[in-house]
């Protein structure tokens, strides 16, 4: 009988290996995670009249089920179901809607079978829901919030792949415990710092401090962390909040009118964001209106104008003196949110500005 050949020897093998699995229960996949999209409108969900029509559509036109099944792709990653929260482009969030949207998240998330959740949301606004979420929902599972700068009809829609991003950052065990993110043209920013600073291209979101991150290909890669509180280390929870105070902000600029002050400190207002210029500063001529709006017990929380840097305390302007707090890094719109939240309990002016240091 003629030597087997290599060849032979090898098929052998390979049947003998087949067969001895045959009886064996297929090799368990790792079940993929859950992942919700809770759709609240915006850009990402626009619609419009041509491929070229990237700055000229209407938002919140497609529901969320077709923003899933517009990108397939998102199967391979984790189970993805989706609910419509809202259908608004963003500049027309309110207060209820962030409160709404925040019990929804924290309920979701509660919910064992779910890994992660993203909203998708228009990008006017999105800096201010994410820091939302980030202060209030108490939990380590990835929240990202995502938009697009054009809708899903243009040419070159940056909508699909920021979804699929979005997806596979909830979905990644690496996201968990950084806090809110949001993902934007490749970079993975933190909900906290991220900021829309060019308003009309595709690269418009970015943070002073940097994204913590990129996605790329499906994979995340993480270069920092937020030093500052967030979800799980947050004194704030969404479940005891059931509304947010108002509170107001006023632009800083040359030959400021004192109007503006008296419209912005109406009866219930808690506290109003000077969104000073240069380093959150305040002309000779607003310093007494100022001080008469804190003796009637709103607090002056000093921002500013100027998209980076931080705001110090005591320096061009005396904060103890005049009993007012100081905005850190955080931009106007930021600074709204996070005194809103912390209004939501009695703050003293010490606390206040101890939480704009923290947060
Ligand atoms: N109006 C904008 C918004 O809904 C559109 C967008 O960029 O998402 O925030």
């Amino acid at each position: 009988m003629k030597p087997m050949t290599l060849g032979l020897r090898a098929a052998c093998a390979a049947l003998l290996a087949a067969s001895a699995f045959a009886g064996l229960p297929a090799l368990a996949q790792p079940a993929k995670p859950t992942v919700v999209i809770v759709a609240t409108g915006g850009t990402i969900a626009g619609a419009g009249a041509s491929a070229l029509n990237s700055a000229t559509y209407q938002a919140a036109k497609v529901p969320v089920d077709k923003l899933i099944a517009g990108v397939p792709e998102l199967a391979s990653v984790a189970n993805v179901r989706g609910e419509q929260a809202f259908q608004i482009a963003s500049e027309s969030f309110t207060n209820d809607k962030l409160v709404a949207l925040g019990k929804r998240v924290s309920a979701l998330l509660k919910d064992s079978e779910v890994n992660g959740v993203v909203v998708t949301h228009g990008t006017d606004t999105l800096e201010e829901t994410a820091y939302f979420l980030n202060l209030v929902i108490k939990s380590d599972k990835p929240i990202v919030v995502v938009g697009s700068m054009r809708p899903g009809s243009a040419m070159s829609a940056d909508g699909m792949l920021n979804l699929y991003n979005a997806v596979v950052v909830a979905a990644s065990p690496s996201a968990k415990g950084k806090g809110v993110l949001v993902t934007m043209a490749d970079d993975i920013l933190s909900g906290r710092d991220a900021a829309k600073r060019v308003n009309i291209k595709t690269s418009a979101f970015g943070s002073q401090w940097g994204p913590l991150g990129m996605v790329v290909e499906g994979k995340t890669f993480w270069f920092r962390s937020l030093a500052k509180r967030h979800t799980v280390n947050s004194e704030f929870d969404i479940d005891t909040i059931d509304a947010l105070p108002d509170v107001s902000i006023v632009y800083g600029s040359g030959s400021m009118n004192m109007a503006l002050y008296d419209a912005a400190a109406t009866p219930g207002v808690k506290a109003i964001i000077n969104a000073g210029t240069g380093n959150g500063s305040v002309p000779n001529y607003a310093v007494d209106k100022l001080k008469s709006i804190r003796d009637k017990g709103v607090l002056v929380i000093r921002s500013s104008r100027v998209a980076d840097g931080i705001v110090l305390r005591n320096a061009e302007q005396p904060d103890d003196k005049y009993d007012w707090v100081v905005a850190h890094d955080l931009n106007p719109q930021k600074a709204k949110i996070l005194a809103a939240v912390a209004l939501t309990k009695p703050q003293t002016t010490a606390e206040l500005q101890r939480i704009f240091w923290e947060y």
